[in-house]
């Protein structure tokens, strides 16, 4: 089993119905990952000790998902010199607009590179995540290049 290169944490496991989808990616693109249930809020050890090892146990990127009052991309990001990309989960009283502000807010000196609302988010969180190693990885260039012809390939020229 490869080591995982990409740590996918989420606040709750609500949010894995939309997280799931940066997974999907990372899966099709062979890029070995892991995911885990971290919260900000109600594990916040949990989510010190996840942040404080994760360049140690060699994870190269950090895709973090949340919702509603949404510190787990920022607070993960103080707490690692690792790329933390934050995917706001659509939350049902304000649709995510309140996880999208809590994410994209950051102070300058500690970036979170914030991503669209829900599963669109995720999926291209997933997505960014394999085109940041693809900068140091030829093979894995080569993979994305081809899921992305065959993405252009499928789209139809007529609507019907
Ligand atoms: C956030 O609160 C989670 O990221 C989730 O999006 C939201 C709701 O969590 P649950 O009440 O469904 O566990 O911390």
């Amino acid at each position: 089993m490869t080591n995982p290169v990409v740590g996918i944490i989420m606040g709750s496991t609500s949010d894995w119905e939309t997280m799931r989808h940066a997974a999907d990616r990372l899966a099709e693109l062979g890029v070995a990952h892991e995911t885990k249930v971290v919260s900000a809020h109600r594990t916040p050890q949990r989510l010190y000790d996840y942040a404080a090892s994760a360049a140690g146990r060699g994870l190269k990127v950090i895709i973090a998902g949340a919702g509603g009052a949404a510190h787990l991309p920022g607070m993960a990001a103080s707490m690692t010199h690792l790329p933390v990309l934050g995917v706001p989960v659509e939350s049902k009283a304000l649709k995510g607009m309140d996880s999208l502000l809590s994410i994209v807010q950051m102070p300058a000196g500690i970036p979170v590179g914030t991503l669209a609302i829900g599963k669109a988010g995720a999926a291209n969180a997933g997505l960014l995540a394999a085109a940041i190693l693809a900068t140091g990885d030829a093979e894995l260039s080569g993979r994305l290049q081809a899921w992305r012809a065959k993405q252009t390939d499928g789209v139809a020229a007529d609507p019907e």
